[in-house]
């Protein structure tokens, strides 16, 4: 049977993850937006080019919550993007007035779908997003850590001019300033980073300045586009975890999931390495982080507890 994925947001990202969807098959799309306009826009575009790329979904615009009735996946964006000189921590207010409004939607019209979210402030908005609605924790997921892994390998791949599907690495923690690029646990053709260092092929001045890129990939696009944020990396990330599920793939991917322990985190989103399934999140796989990576890791868990509680004065329901 075909399967059915609702984009909530049919701004930048949720166009393309129409588009994407649309070019791989996957399901069928129901596009949503308050602005109904922009929603039917994008579906009648994307359904127009079936007749060059052959894709048989069927897709949909809207702006009433009924439609979304059933779907396997629900993918987030709704939501206010960043403007330059703005963090992701300064669309807080905005966005979780926007998600509560978007958890009710998707606890009264498909309470059984995977929801995948992508509005920003990533980590403290999926943990409203997962208060508001009811869902379980398995089944309510933030994509970050695949773009933040995707941003740095390919920083690392043209550094070190080796193709980028040869590099193996990860970003954990929350999806702000303070992400860690996991330097540990990357290997280049299958020999570590630590070895490259040591044989000169990179010296760490230059490794420090792509950890630094990296956690400001997002900022250093939103200079440039000087209107709205990254879409293109963003959406083909949201796709890759639906893809997962949908298709039983279990493939390991770092998502920002529930923690209950798991890393010495109790009861907060942040990202980690989890199989995802057609159970949702099955297993959270706990790496052997280096001290120094420990050290990271943690300082991004306290700015992903600060926000929320900021998160918490705004809206004491989270509490
Ligand atoms: P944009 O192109 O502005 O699209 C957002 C869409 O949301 C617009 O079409 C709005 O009309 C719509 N919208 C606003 N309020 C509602 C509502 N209540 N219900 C339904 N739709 C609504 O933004 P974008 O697509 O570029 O980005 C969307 C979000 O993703 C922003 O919060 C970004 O900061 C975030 N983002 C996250 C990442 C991560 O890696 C986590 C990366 C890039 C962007």
């Amino acid at each position: 049977m075909k399967k059915k994925i609702s984009l909530i947001g049919a701004g930048q990202i949720g166009g393309t993850l129409a588009h994407l969807i649309a070019l791989k098959e996957l399901a069928d799309v129901v596009l949503f937006d308050v602005a109904e306009g922009i929603a039917k826009g994008k579906a009648l575009d994307i359904a127009q080019s079936s007749g060059v790329s052959g894709s048989k979904i069927n897709l949909i615009g809207t702006n009433n919550y009924k439609d979304i009735k059933n779907s396997d996946v629900i993918i987030i964006t709704a939501g206010v993007p960043r403007k330059p000189g703005m963090t992701r921590d300064d669309l807080l207010g905005i966005n979780l007035k926007i998600i509560k409004e978007v958890a009710e939607g998707i606890k009264n019209n498909s309470p059984n779908s995977f929801v995948i979210c992508i509005t920003n402030p990533l980590d403290v908005i999926v943990m409203a997003l997962q208060k508001y609605s009811g869902l379980p924790h398995n089944m309510v997921v933030g994509m970050a850590g695949i773009l933040d892994s995707s941003r740095f390998k390919y920083f690392l791949s043209k550094q070190l001019d080796i193709p980028v599907n040869k590099i193996n690495s990860l970003v954990l923690g929350g999806h702000g300033d303070t992400m860690v690029p996991m330097l540990e646990q990357t290997e280049i053709d299958g020999v570590s980073l630590s070895k490259f260092l040591k044989d000169g092929k990179i010296d760490k001045k230059k490794l420090e300045e792509i950890v630094d890129r990296t956690r400001k990939g997002g900022a250093e696009i939103v200079k440039f586009l000087q209107k709205g944020s990254a879409f293109y990396a963003p959406a083909a990330s949201g796709v890759e975890m639906a893809e997962s599920y949908l298709k039983d793939q279990k493939k390991q991917l770092p998502c920002a999931v529930y923690l209950q322990g798991e890393y010495g985190v109790k009861n907060l989103y942040a990202g980690v390495p989890v199989i995802i399934g057609a159970s949702g999140v099955e297993k959270i796989i706990e790496l052997k982080l280096s001290d120094e990576e420990k050290k990271s890791f943690h300082q991004s868990i306290k700015a992903v507890e600060d926000l929320f509680s900021a998160a918490k004065k705004i809206d004491t329901n989270l509490n």
